[in-house]
């Protein structure tokens, strides 16, 4: 390989990638990112310049990329638009970022002959019930709840049709919810272990009965890595680590670890059209190409996440006002 594009490295995922990257293996990365709000450079500052670079720019924009994409030897595709809550109410950069962007992507690895994977969500399979045995598997059907997962689907879609239609060198991966450093504080954990730190109550959503499957941000990328080298081609493989916990546990357990009361949250208004449970049955990518994640004790994962977020305020504290005052406006 060599040179790879990573679009969406300076985001949560795809900074955590950048730096697994760099710390395991010689190549090196040109990050594409057009540095939304949910950017920070900071997540990527330090870098070794020889082997490291950061293009601010959109993904949606042809001719950058096109430009970008002759001159690597592989594309990793993180770049988008990320939060169910944004695109309830507002999905039109979804659409934007997401389907118009993933397609100028595919274009220019079409016209280049690039080896492109796909980082997409496991979101797209919509939700299960909670009582349910069954985990989402890669044959599972598509079937999106909001216009964040319905674009993401829109994107898979794209991928398999370009590796059907024009024999692009893809693979796809759908993983759970991530969690780890360098989240940003709009998303559930880090939001709660941030509230803690400035004195706000944790707000949860409806009962907190909703379960979410949770992989450490580093073995997603372990296992991505792992793709890009040994995965087969036009293959989708889906990540997780069995990591099933319901919002109210994992709430407590934050609370616990950070010695508050178990009980010292508020109940706020649900999400519309929420999801109930994601769980992802990951034996493919662990039978096939020997992946295993290493974060295996949740607690444990999350007290190393709460004390990053204490030691890195200057990273998330200028954000934290803005982001309340919006979920304030929406009851949340
Ligand atoms: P994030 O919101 O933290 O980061 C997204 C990054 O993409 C940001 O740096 C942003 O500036 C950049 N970006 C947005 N629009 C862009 C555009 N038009 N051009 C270039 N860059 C653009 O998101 P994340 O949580 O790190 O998610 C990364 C990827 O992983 C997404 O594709 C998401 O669907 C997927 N994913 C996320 C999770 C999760 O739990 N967070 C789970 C499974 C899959
Ligand atoms: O303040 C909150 N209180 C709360 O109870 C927030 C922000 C969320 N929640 C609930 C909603 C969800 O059930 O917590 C759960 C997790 O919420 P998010 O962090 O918004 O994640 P989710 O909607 O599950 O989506 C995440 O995982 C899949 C990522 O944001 C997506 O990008 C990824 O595809």
């Amino acid at each position: 390989m060599g040179k790879i594009l990573v679009t969406g490295g300076a985001g949560f995922i795809g900074s955590n990638f950048v730096h697994y990257l760099l710390e395991t293996t010689n190549h090196s990365v040109v990050v594409l990112d057009k540095m939304t709000y949910a950017a920070n450079e900071m997540s990527l500052a330090g870098l070794d310049s020889n082997r490291f670079a950061l293009v601010k720019g959109d993904i949606a924009d042809r001719d950058l990329v096109d430009s970008l994409v002759a001159d690597v030897d592989a594309v990793v595709h993180y770049a988008a638009e990320s939060h169910n809550d944004n695109s309830l109410a507002d999905p039109s950069p979804f659409v934007q970022t997401n389907l118009v962007g993933t397609f100028t992507l595919l274009e220019a690895v079409r016209a280049h002959r690039v080896r492109f994977h796909h980082i997409s969500t496991d979101e797209v399979f919509g939700d299960l019930a909670l009582d349910d045995p069954a985990k989402f598997t890669e044959t599972t059907p598509y079937n999106p709840s909001s216009p964040y997962s319905s674009t993401k689907a829109g994107s898979d879609l794209l991928v398999r049709a370009w590796v059907r239609s024009f024999g692009i060198e893809a693979t796809i991966s759908n993983c759970s919810n991530n969690y780890g450093p360098y989240q940003h504080i709009e998303k559930f954990i880090p939001r709660q272990i941030t509230n803690v730190l400035s004195g706000i109550r944790p707000k949860l959503y409806g009962r907190g009965l909703n379960v979410r499957d949770w992989i450490h941000a580093q073995d997603h990328s372990a296992a991505v890595l792992k793709i890009l080298e040994a995965g087969k081609i036009g293959e989708t493989y889906l990540i997780g680590a069995n990591g099933e916990v319901n919002n109210i546990t994992v709430l407590r357990t934050i609370l616990r670890l950070m010695g508050q009361s178990e009980d010292s949250f508020e109940h706020v208004a649900d999400r519309p059209g929420h999801d109930l449970r994601y769980a992802i049955d990951g034996s493919r990518l662990r039978q096939e190409l020997g992946w295993e994640p290493v974060f295996t004790d949740f607690e444990a994962g999350l007290a190393d996440t709460i004390s990053w977020y204490e030691t890195h305020r200057s990273w998330w504290e200028p954000l934290k006002a803005e982001v309340e005052a919006k979920y304030a406006k929406a009851g949340q």
